[in-house]
């Protein structure tokens, strides 16, 4: 059974969880459609998520990649289309680092990159399996933006561009929201379970054997 690897990232910011996190964790080492999950937890710094990346996607030569991570703010799950090789930080990361203006790829790596996900195909499994969800045309400037950036560029400089590889960003879980401050725009949230659902139907609506 071909492998894909999924990952979540840590808590940032002033944020105490990271429901990407829970759902890596929690689908790590079973069985979901025709694939075998490999979890792996990134951190929210950016040279060292790229490492553990790489690491794990030479590693576990998956035949899918799901990234998953943490968009406070956002109502519904989103599937990012593109990657752009930008990092533009407007908050530090969890190093105390803020890049600004700086490229995500080396020398002479592209300006961007398109998700090599079927899109449409994972929305239309959601709203089968009853979860709103849609393509977002931005991941950020921030870490989320990298690693996508850094998964499709590492998976193309190895020959390995038809490897499905997508982002998917996650709305707060209610741990998140309870924990944001009062006197700002409340969070939309959503149940861990009902995020790790959205998370296994992405997964099993990309087809194994194509
Ligand atoms: N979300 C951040 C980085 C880690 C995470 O879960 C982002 O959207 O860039």
């Amino acid at each position: 059974m071909p492998t894909a690897l999924l990952t979540g990232f840590e808590p940032f910011h002033t944020h105490p969880d990271n429901p990407s996190a829970n759902a890596a964790r929690a689908l790590h080492g079973l069985q979901v459609g025709d694939w075998q999950i490999e979890s792996a937890l990134l951190p929210v710094e950016p040279h060292a998520a790229a490492q553990q990346l790489t690491e794990a996607l030479d590693r576990t030569q998956p035949g899918a990649v799901l990234l998953t991570g943490l968009a406070a703010g956002r109502p519904q799950v989103t599937l990012e289309r593109v990657a752009v090789n930008v990092m533009d930080f407007a908050i530090p990361d969890n190093a105390g680092q803020t890049y600004r203006d700086q490229p995500a790829g080396p020398a002479g790596a592209p300006a961007a990159y398109l998700s090599t996900w079927p899109l449409r195909a994972t929305l239309a499994a959601w709203r089968a399996a009853g979860l709103p969800g849609h393509i977002s045309n931005t991941a950020g400037l921030y870490v989320c933006n990298f690693v996508l950036y850094r998964a499709l560029h590492h998976l193309a400089q190895g020959g390995r561009a038809g490897v499905p590889c997508a982002f998917m960003h996650v709305p707060a879980n209610p741990a998140v929201a309870l924990a944001w401050p009062e006197d700002r725009p409340p969070l939309p949230y959503l149940p861990d379970a009902e995020i790790t659902r959205a998370v296994r139907v992405a997964l099993e609506s990309l087809n194994g054997n194509s």
